[in-house]
């Protein structure tokens, strides 16, 4: 029997910055105590060094030692006793071993056979392989040190993860478009990347939690990827993908025939195109014969398709088909297809981006080649906080879809607050679409079983950057780690993967596991309440970063996120009688329930309907009040998040302690800052009062503008909801030192002192708060620096902040002062201050 030699020990410190993520292989408790039921040696069968089965060797050589402190030894005798075997199926038949018994798998599917020390890891391919070798450790890692026989198949072929990298900073919105975890460490300044070693770690990742392709860079595509050095750099991509079995996926601009080409059209009926594109595919399997396919985005926000010259979607996405049948690979077509230019909702009643993708591809299903699959965001929207499914997927029953799901959170807080976005997702892959009446969940259509499609699956836009932490927060690792089992087998868990998660990620100790359950279990619903509920969307500045409140920024605009909230009234009316007829492209069953206003869940009754703020919802509540007490409701379960996570100081390390406390209080006072903007928003709007007579009422604060001012002013921001009481102060000019002061009219006792302030880009303001002569604290603008979240210049929902000092000793009658000092273009704003007893939020 061959086996290879594993001298290489994966390099990987133990430093918890984060760069391991799951993959920590820390020392698990009493791990001495396990030694003889492990195994003492390691035999890979037919490895070949660059190849999984061989980096599945590595890795079990690693972990084990990582995690038990017992050293394998690398053998060739996989007779012997205590030996873990990782194969292929094939390798180990050819070797002798029996497979007569072995159940079947497909592609990329496992055996794991776990006796005491003899272990059996076989794949039907050497991927396969890799994911039980991975499968083994993730059970010991969680401290599974126990016998047992599985065979674990995926249950879909496309698993793949798209990364919206530019090819250089400064591309639309940055160097990773919607990504907050630091630039591309794929592309820098138009080129790939020399040093790739982060992109080797980023598919061991991916490879471990079963996924197999990456989409390396942006749907908004530039086509001088395609330049013959960049495609050379697109192979040694390839290159470090390759031990792990992650394969390479390129997106694509449909008009580089003429850009890149010197063609004189695009057109994807022409000769001359087909052929350009022919080539271009030609030479990129010449350099990386095993890429997975393509993936394009057209006419669609500015990039160009088939539609320009009157040629289908079908036409357009069976040009790539074509080019890539004969090397095996597939075309990812996109869904999210809509003109950003025209809609307009004074004009028309009916207009509705939502119905754009059914309406595009409507009959084109029997159109698209083999190799097509048909890529659908999970709502008709745009990712937000809640969307009902694409009713798309039950329209397409010859060509495959593949769920788009988004791990980077855009309109979900941007990693700067905790939302674990599993049960999200749990809930829409178990949505029924009741296709022809029958059982048709979203998980039973994308895994091909419902409609009998042999190409469908997942694709995930994860945006991770240079950041150590891959994501720009420890915590939001768990959404990629989730989504990766979910890819594999749709009935997992939330809860369960969480702690599989935080096992390996943090610590066994059933503090942390239960710490970051709660965290991250609340954490969507109380997001959804703090931002935007009843169906309404995420309530996001949707023209400038996606990222804070600005409820009014839906609206008046061509971009089709509308709520339609006037005077009166709110919602987006997509009925079929009455509205923009959006539900009727769904099957019977699931129409009739939005259509009719009775039948629709409260959590998308704004999605479907178009009602006063006093309709009564199945709760009783009417919409308005809803609203108020939701975003009360919310941010209140945000402000515990900080208690929660300080209860297990000292149980996790201190780096990733403290990263994750920094933005658990920024996330607790910026749901503070939602809960008052979109309340002020709604109230200022409708004229009707919150019932508890808490919206436009904050007995606690000091507004900025009502105290002594020196070298500051005051300033009207715009949204005025972005500030309370409409206006804060900023530095007379940006070379001048602000002071504002007041005399306090508190009892003398302990509080907490909260500062609302405004922290831009382009700028290090400083502030110091005094009390008398002590000054309580002193900090500085410089958010871009650390989270991650979209940066902006202005002074609105995006960079309003709160400052929490806990436990301040306040006298009756002292004077509270603010220094602000600005820098660049930051002119040290302040909104206001307050003097908060204990156990009030205000
Ligand atoms: C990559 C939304 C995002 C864009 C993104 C687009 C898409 O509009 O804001 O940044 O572009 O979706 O998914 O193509």
């Amino acid at each position: 029997m061959r086996s290879l030699l594993i001298l290489a020990t994966l390099g990987f410190a133990a430093a918890e910055d984060g760069l391991s993520a799951w993959l920590r292989y820390a020392p698990i408790p009493h791990a001495k105590h396990y030694h003889d039921k492990l195994p003492s040696a390691v035999v890979t069968l037919n490895a070949t060094e660059g190849l999984p089965v061989y980096t599945a060797g590595e890795e079990l050589v690693d972990g084990i030692n990582g995690i038990f402190g017992k050293e394998l030894s690398v053998g060739d005798d996989c007779e012997r006793d205590s030996v873990v075997t990782v194969g292929t199926v094939a390798a180990y038949a050819k070797n002798g071993g029996c497979v007569d018994e072995l159940p079947d798998l497909i592609e990329d599917g496992y055996h794991l056979r776990i006796d005491g020390g003899n272990v059996l890891i076989l794949g039907q391919n050497e991927r396969g392989a890799l994911y039980g070798a991975f499968q083994y450790l993730a059970r010991l890692a969680q401290g599974q040190v126990t016998d047992d026989t599985l065979t674990s198949n995926p249950e879909v072929p496309v698993r793949w993860v798209n990364q919206w990298d530019n090819m250089r900073d400064g591309g639309t919105h940055g160097s990773v478009e919607r990504g907050y975890g630091g630039d591309s460490i794929f592309f820098w300044d138009g080129v790939v990347r020399e040093d790739l070693t982060r992109a080797g770690q980023y598919a061991r990742l991916l490879a471990s939690i079963g996924l197999n392709a990456v989409v390396v860079n942006n749907v908004n595509a530039n086509e001088t990827i395609l330049t013959p050095s960049n495609m050379d750099g697109l192979a040694r991509i390839a290159d470090a993908f390759r031990p792990y079995g992650i394969q390479l996926g390129l997106s694509l601009r449909f008009d580089s025939p003429q850009l890149l080409g010197d063609l004189d059209t695009f057109d994807p009926l022409d000769d001359d195109v087909v052929a350009w594109w022919q080539e271009k595919t030609d030479e990129l399997y010449r350099r990386i014969p095993d890429m997975a396919g393509y993936l394009v985005k057209a006419n669609s926000e500015g990039q160009p398709g088939p539609l320009t010259y009157n040629r289908t979607l079908a036409e357009g996405a069976n040009l790539f088909a074509h080019a890539l049948e004969p090397h095996g690979g597939i075309i990812m077509f996109r869904a999210f297809v809509y003109d950003h230019r025209s809609l307009d909702q004074d004009a028309d009643w009916k207009a509705d981006r939502a119905n754009a993708a059914v309406d595009f591809f409507e009959g084109l299903d029997p159109d698209f080649e083999d190799n097509v699959v048909i890529q659908i965001k999970y709502g008709p929207i745009d990712f937000q906080v809640r969307e009902p499914v694409s009713p798309l997927f039950a329209h397409l029953r010859e060509t495959g879809s593949a769920v788009e799901l988004q791990i980077t959170q855009e309109y979900l807080g941007q990693q700067a607050h905790l939302v674990y976005l599993a049960p999200m997702w749990r809930e829409l892959l178990d949505f029924d679409l009741r296709a022809d009446g029958e059982d048709s969940t979203l998980a039973s259509i994308v895994s091909g079983q419902r409609f009998n499609q042999k190409l469908a699956g997942y694709a995930g836009v994860v945006n991770v950057g240079h950041n150590t932490t891959w994501l720009g927060s420890h915590l939001a690792m768990s959404n990629l780690y989730a989504y990766g089992q979910l890819a594999w087998d749709s009935s997992s868990d939330p809860v369960e993967m969480l702690e599989a998660w935080t096992k390996m990620t943090f610590s066994h100790d059933q503090e942390v596991i239960d710490v970051i359950t709660k965290l991250s279990m609340e954490s969507w619903p109380a997001y959804e309440d703090y931002t935007g509920n009843l169906g309404v969307q995420t309530l996001t500045d949707i023209l400038l970063g996606h990222y804070g409140p600005n409820p009014g920024s839906q609206d008046g605009n061509p971009w089709g996120q509308w709520t339609r909230a006037d005077a009166d009234s709110i919602g987006m009316d997509r009925t079929v009688w009455n509205g923009t007829g959006f539900a009727g492209q769904y099957p019977d069953e699931v129409y009739e329930k939005y259509e009719n206003i009775e039948t629709t869940p409260d959590n998308l009754l704004l999605w479907f309907h178009h009602v006063p703020y006093t309709h009564v919802l199945k709760s009783n509540k009417t919409v308005i009040q809803h609203f108020y007490d939701a975003h009360y409701r919310g941010s209140a379960v945000a402000q515990t998040f900080v208690p929660l996570w300080e209860s297990i100081r000292g149980k996790v390390d201190e780096e990733r302690y403290e990263h994750v406390l920094y933005r658990l209080v920024y996330q607790a006072g910026h749901s503070l800052v939602w809960r008052d903007s979109v309340t002020n928003f709604y109230l200022n709007k409708s004229g009707i009062p919150d019932e508890a007579g808490r919206v436009g009422n904050y007995k606690y604060r000091i507004e900025a503008e009502d105290m002594a001012l020196d070298g500051y002013v005051p300033y009207l921001v715009d949204p005025f909801e972005a500030a309370s009481g409409s206006w804060c102060i900023v530095t007379a000019d940006n070379s001048t030192q602000g002071t504002a002061s007041t005399k306090l009219d508190v009892e003398t006792g302990t509080y907490s002192v909260a500062v609302n302030y405004y922290d831009q880009a382009h700028g290090n303001a400083t502030w110091a708060l005094y009390l008398d002569d002590d000054m309580v604290g002193e900090w500085k603008g410089d958010h871009e620096y650390i989270l991650g979240k979209a940066p902006s210049m202005y002074i609105d929902g995006q960079t309003a902040t709160r400052m929490t000092f806990k436990s301040v000793k306040v006298k009756s009658g002292s004077e509270l002062r603010i220094v602000g000092t600005p820098d660049g273009e930051e002119p040290a704003p302040v909104d206001y201050i307050s003097i908060l007893p204990e156990g009030i939020i205000d």
